[in-house]
């Protein structure tokens, strides 16, 4: 029996519980009512009277002891489940700071582009990226053998009739001229798709604003107030523009628009191929033609219309050398924006 009591003894002080449930689980398997200290106890009671005396202190030793630890233990895991607690409510931890995005340099730049002419009177109009060949060409004037009608150019979903993804988006503006009378001030940002092998300076998909203002007497010289006011906004106050005479279907006269080279101050760098002028977007006035298959009367109304490339005016503006980097969204290109909000 001494053995027992020894061997009993020397598990309740090598005993060192994880948790509550585990001690109070050993509390129940030696002192509990079928517990081993109780079974030692009845077996005490058959022991020889000479005996008695000896094995009676080893058992209220073994008792006292078992008794002890426990409690000691229970106050341990007790303690230490409340100091868990404090930690988590402890307010005044200083916080962990979250990992914050970064906003990608395309809605940055249209959204600056679109707020310099929301100060100007425009407001944003949106369309759908799948259109028909209508919205896309025949309003806006492309004679029907134009090669943006080609297969080579546009992405065709459907053909006879043609549903297509818009290769641009004037087609925002001439369902904005379905829906509205003049006067109309839309600025119209979107995604387009052109059938392009992808390169540094190319790609299929990418992102445009075009704006359009139709109302009485508005003339070329509106025009040009208008994009060099947005010119001073976006590049800068020393910024000038000039205009080059282009063609577009759906203006007479069309020009491009150049802004003066900020980074060389007009004198010629590699940026502006030695010429102190980068060219930032196409316009000019709409053509009467255009007014016409809106059910606008050109006799009474004139406007202008201006468009430009997101993807362009972001390389100019933050020095980015390849498009490609647009799409793949590496973030090591995109947190250098995180400070661009
Ligand atoms: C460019 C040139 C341009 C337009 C877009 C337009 C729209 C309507 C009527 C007339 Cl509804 N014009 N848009 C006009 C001139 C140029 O874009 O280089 N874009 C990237």
């Amino acid at each position: 029996m001494t053995n027992k009591i020894n061997d009993l003894l020397r598990r309740v002080e090598a005993f060192k519980p994880q948790a509550a449930a585990e001690l109070e689980e050993f509390r129940i398997k030696i002192l509990g009512k079928k517990g081993e200290l109780t079974a030692l106890m009845e077996e005490f009671k058959t022991v020889a009277p000479e005996l008695k005396r000896e094995l009676g202190q080893q058992l209220n030793r073994l008792k006292t002891t078992a008794t002890e630890r426990i409690n000691a233990l229970r106050e341990e895991l007790g303690n230490a489940a409340a100091d868990r607690a404090a930690r988590v409510e402890d307010m005044t931890r200083p916080g962990s700071a979250e990992p914050l995005g970064s906003r990608h340099p395309i809605s940055l730049v249209r959204r600056e582009i679109v707020e310099v002419f929301a100060r100007l009177g425009y407001t944003v109009a949106e369309g759908p990226e799948i259109e028909d060949d209508w919205h896309v060409f025949s309003a806006l004037n492309f004679p029907p053998e134009h090669p943006a009608r080609d297969m080579q150019d546009t992405f065709f979903i459907e053909k006879d009739p043609d549903i297509l993804l818009r290769t641009h988006t004037s087609s925002i503006q001439v369902r904005t001229m379905e829906r509205q009378k003049p006067p109309i001030r839309v600025i119209c940002p979107g995604r387009v798709f052109r059938n392009e092998a992808i390169s540094s300076r190319a790609h299929c998909i990418f992102h445009q604003i075009e704006g359009l203002y139709i109302d009485e007497g508005v003339s070329f010289a509106d025009l040009k107030q208008s994009l060099l006011y947005f010119a001073k906004e976006v590049f800068g106050g020393q910024t000038a523009i000039r205009m080059r005479p282009s063609y577009f279907p759906f203006t007479e006269p069309s020009a491009e628009v150049d802004v003066s080279c900020n980074l060389c101050g007009g004198k010629g760098c590699n940026v502006c191929k030695g010429t102190g002028w980068l060219e930032i977007m196409g316009c000019g006035m709409v053509d009467p033609n255009v007014l016409t298959a809106n059910g606008i009367d050109p006799q009474k109304y004139s406007g202008f219309a201006f468009g430009m490339g997101i993807e362009r005016i972001a390389m100019l503006k933050y020095g980015v050398k390849d498009l490609r980097l647009y799409f793949e969204n590496d973030v090591r290109f995109l947190r250098q924006f995180d400070s661009a909000l």
